[in-house]
């Protein structure tokens, strides 16, 4: 039985879970786009640009658990790179897939169209093995099959994304058919005496704490188990509390829940907490610069155990050979009881009381409002900026998620993020905040949004100019064009979309806004939302002054 290798590909998409692939066109991977459509397990979407199709496919990995996409060579994926930085950074397994010269071509000298303009063709796959966990380059039909699993199964475990690249010639040629798919979705087994002892010493580094805390971080999005945590806290009887880019990753209406640990950001009570606890289960952070509020908020390694993915460090010793997720299963059923931070009862965040309706519109009052439309079933995506500073400072029920990009934190991620996150999870409602300036550098995909009748609701903060960088370090550089951002929507709609663009400049037409966004079901409706330069959050002022200070540091002289 055979197949091509364009088709043993789809298939394994399919396989995995997938339901969409994102793409541009282009000469080198149009046959292997034809394979896509012919096999057909996977609905091919197309994106504006490579950046965005990178991006949209991230934001879909969120939702699904893995995403793919499809682009051409050189000049599609090296604009796809920042993206695929993005998924490694943010551990989203994208499986990138590139199409490649003809195989005739290589080693013969032919000079070829969108190359660097010499005649050597690795150039491209040595630059992805930096940002990939694997990089397959296909060179005949009948390896392919080994090297498609292989990377597949790669990103998969590795929680990365991963790169395949098929020459033109060979996306149609025959090769082995696709068997059963349970070797790329299995994990490997724990190692036994790893785990035991690893549960054991937690157990040591329990009992022999008075306050434990659980504090969640953003890696926690790659474990599979965030719903795993309410269980875990139960048991333990702990407070929890969650690290910024992990806003959400915990039901902040549980009893446990005290809020977002961000040092000298945190919510109300939460650094209290977290900094005189002697016991702190970190389930996969990242503490980096801006996590730690420019080096500040850091945790005394006596105090914490860190769980990552593939391991824990605890009592200055390091376990590995299984996975957080059959760690945090094994620990749920063998966790000691130790409720002694849960008697620090949780502070009530600051209230923003409603504005009259004729009210010049303010920060606190869009993001009061965009704050009452988030429910249970809602995914708010975040982009860089006070976007963080807003969604971080929101009360919400259980179920809403939060998407942002903390650690990789390139601005425009957010735009076709979304659009991948509402098709990776159509069942959900989508709501986007984005900054003036983030939303130029991909603006565009708001187009496709109206083309797949998406019907996200954008909140484009309009605050004339990069705030967050006038806040860390100010100068000409952080002004900006204004756009008709509402106006937009006119031009993408052309003859027959369905998206809708207000603007609102009071407080009564933001709600008015956001009454007919919830009517708008066949496509985006963006909100352009008017807010003085001046107006952010305090939270981003006060952490913009902490890491501009850390970035200031003078270097260090032997
Ligand atoms: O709400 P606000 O005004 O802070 O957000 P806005 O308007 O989206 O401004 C964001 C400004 C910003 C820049 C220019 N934040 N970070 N940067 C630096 C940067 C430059 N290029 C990329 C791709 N990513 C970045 N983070």
């Amino acid at each position: 039985m055979t197949t091509t290798v364009g088709q043993y590909l789809s298939a394994r998409l399919g396989q995995i879970g997938l339901k969409h692939h994102f793409a541009v066109a282009g000469d080198f991977n149009l046959i292997l786009l034809d394979e896509l459509l012919a096999e057909g397990s996977t609905k091919q979407i197309y994106s504006c640009n490579e950046l965005n199709c990178g991006y949209s496919a991230e934001g879909y990995g969120r939702a699904n658990g893995a995403a793919a996409m499809v682009v051409t060579f050189s000049v599609g994926a090296l604009s796809a790179m920042n993206a695929i930085g993005s998924a490694y950074a943010e551990n989203v397994p994208v499986i990138i897939v590139s199409g490649a010269p003809n195989t005739n071509d290589h080693g013969t000298g032919h000079l070829l169209h969108h190359t660097l303009g010499n005649t050597n063709y690795g150039y491209q796959a040595e630059m992805m093995r930096h940002i990939t966990c694997a990089a397959e380059v296909i060179f005949s039909a009948e390896h392919a099959p080994q090297q498609i699993d292989n990377a597949i199964r790669t990103a998969l475990r590795e929680r990365k994304p991963a790169y395949i690249e098929i020459p033109c010639n060979l996306a149609n040629a025959a090769c082995a058919a696709p068997g059963p798919v349970s070797s790329l979705l299995s994990e490997p087994a724990a190692d036994p005496a790893s785990l035991d002892a690893a549960l054991e010493e937690t157990g040591r580094f329990l009992y022999a704490r008075d306050k434990v805390v659980l504090l969640v971080g953003s890696r926690m999005r790659a474990s599979g188990v965030i719903d795993l945590l309410p269980a875990l806290a139960d048991r333990m009887g702990c407070a929890v509390t969650v690290m910024a880019a992990a806003k959400g990753f915990f039901p902040e209406d549980h009893p446990a829940y005290r809020g977002v640990y961000w040092g000298e950001v945190s919510s109300p009570g939460a650094q209290e907490l977290v900094e005189s606890a002697d016991g702190i289960l970190c389930l996969g952070p990242i503490f980096n610069d801006y996590a730690t509020v420019g080096w500040r908020a850091t945790l005394k390694p006596e105090n914490t155990l860190l769980a990552d993915l593939h391991g824990i460090t605890v009592n200055g010793r390091v376990f590995e050979g299984f996975s957080i997720r059959q760690y945090l299963e094994a620990l749920s059923a063998r966790a000691p009881r130790r409720a002694g931070s849960a008697e620090t009862p949780r502070q009530p965040l600051p209230t923003i009381a409603p504005a009259p309706r004729d009210a010049r519109l303010t920060n606190d009052e869009m993001t009061r409002q965009i704050n009452t439309l988030i429910d249970g079933n809602t995914t708010l995506t975040a982009e860089t900026g006070d976007s963080w500073f807003n969604a971080v400072r929101m009360d919400l029920p259980g179920g809403a998620k939060v998407e942002s990009e903390m650690q990789w934190g390139s601005i425009g991620w957010s735009v076709p993020a979304a659009l991948g996150g509402a098709l990776g999870a159509p069942d959900r409602r989508h709501v986007l905040m984005v900054g003036d300036g983030s939303f130029q550098l991909t603006a565009q995909e708001v187009a496709q949004m109206v083309r797949y009748e998406l019907p996200i609701i954008i909140f484009l903060v309009n605050n004339h100019g990069y705030v967050i960088e006038i806040k860390i370090h100010d100068g000409p550089y952080n002004y900006i064009k204004n756009w008709d951002y509402a106006g937009l929507i006119a031009a993408f709609n052309a003859e027959d979309g369905h998206g809708l663009g207000l603007r609102a400049t009071t407080a009564g037409e933001l709600a008015g806004a956001i009454e007919q966004a919830k009517a708008n079901t066949r496509g985006p409706t963006l909100i352009e939302c008017d807010l003085d330069r001046s107006d952010c959050t305090e939270t981003l002022v006060k952490w913009g002054t902490k890491v501009a200070a850390a970035n200031g540091r003078a270097p260090k002289v032997n």
